[in-house]
């Protein structure tokens, strides 16, 4: 049996993927640029080996697909950041779109049979309407919303063109261990979490609310975003087709601050600021595709948030 390439395997959603593939007694190879992904993320494993390289460079690539025989492929490597898409989007378009060109190109080449791509719930912009099903029009309003939805199209198309079994899934707001709290744009669990950690510690810090604290996100915690992403490469049904990623429930700020206090026995002082400009209200996934294929999340908000403060 071949290898399981997972790109961007030593970031936040990649290591917990990289832990369950182990776990399943799989080879696993971690290509990753370490930009934003970290050594210490990774477990030390035999059947674990890790290689520094740019998805964006098409000659490392293509060396790579020479070295090792792989089956799978899960492409999670991207410039994760909106905003870092928005202030440079040449340089994150040939990591988020031309590095996933290379990708499939060297799949096809090198005959692997399943590729798995980690697209996004930006592809939805701010169209009303709600839970957002996969055939809903899109509207992607940043560069990296863009090089998504135009990666998961050829990702997509590549199953009916050339025979590549090939899947995406949209993501939505995906929180747990390993998360990076230190951007003002990083998930905003991973920031209310540092900052309760931080009080408790006896830090002066205090937690901002952009906006009135009722807009709604659909959170998933990051072992169930794991669960749906080898159940979809194990499923034939999910061959040339996209999937909503989150648990089909809306969360407010105010609730998710409501759920962490709880936890947490006590919160810093709370700030209120204007909403940020082009934040969304509301956000919710229908995952009934992927329900179909056997899909149902394993933890509530307030579950993930229990475990994330256990390992904390
Ligand atoms: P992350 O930043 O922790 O992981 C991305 C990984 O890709 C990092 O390890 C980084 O070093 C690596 N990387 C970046 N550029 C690279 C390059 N040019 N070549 C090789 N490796 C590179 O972020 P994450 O939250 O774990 O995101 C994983 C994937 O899921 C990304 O594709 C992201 O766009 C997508 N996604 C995440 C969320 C979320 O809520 N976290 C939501 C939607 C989609
Ligand atoms: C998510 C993605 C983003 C993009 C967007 C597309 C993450 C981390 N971000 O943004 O990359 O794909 O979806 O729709 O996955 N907030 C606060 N206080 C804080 C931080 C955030 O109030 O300190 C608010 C923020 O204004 C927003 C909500 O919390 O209303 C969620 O913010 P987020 O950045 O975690 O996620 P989101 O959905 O805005």
């Amino acid at each position: 049996m071949g290898k399981v390439l997972v790109t961007g395997g030593a970031g936040f959603i990649g290591s917990h993927l990289v832990e369950s593939l182990l776990e399943e007694g799989r080879e696993v190879v971690v290509f990753d640029d370490f930009s934003t992904g970290k050594m210490e993320n990774l477990p030390e494993n035999s059947r674990l080996t890790v290689l520094k390289g740019n998805v964006g460079e098409k000659e490392r690539v293509v060396n790579l697909f020479d070295s090792f025989k792989f089956d799978t492929v899960f492409h999670l490597a991207a410039v994760a950041s909106v905003a870092k898409s928005v202030e440079n989007p040449e340089e994150t378009h040939r990591t988020n779109f031309d590095g996933t060109m290379y990708l499939l190109d060297c799949c096809l080449k090198f005959f692997v049979s399943r590729f798995i791509f980690a697209s996004s719930a930006a592809v939805y912009g701010d169209l009303p309407g709600l839970p957002k099903k996969e055939d809903d029009p899109v509207k992607p309003q940043t560069p990296y919303a863009v090089d998504k939805y135009a990666s998961e199209r050829y990702v997509l198309n590549a199953f009916n063109l050339y025979g590549l079994k090939t899947s995406a899934l949209r993501f939505f707001n995906v929180f747990g261990p390993r998360q990076d709290p230190f951007s003002p744009y990083s998930g905003v669990v991973s920031i209310f979490v540092d900052r309760v950690l931080r009080f408790l510690n006896g830090e002066n810090v205090e937690i901002t609310i952009f906006g009135d604290g009722k807009q709604t996100r659909d959170f998933i915690y990051v072992k169930d975003v794991v669960k749906a992403l080898l159940l979809v490469e194990k499923s034939e049904a999910a061959y040339g087709k996209v999937f909503n990623t989150g648990t089909g429930k809306e969360t407010s700020l105010l609730d998710l601050l409501k759920y962490i206090e709880n936890i947490a026995g006590k919160i810093p002082p709370v700030k209120f600021a204007p909403a940020r400009k082009g934040d969304i209200k509301h956000s919710c996934a229908d995952i009934s595709n992927l329900k179909k294929i056997g899909f149902s999340p394993s933890f509530t908000v307030q579950e993930g948030l229990k475990l994330l403060f256990e390992c904390e």
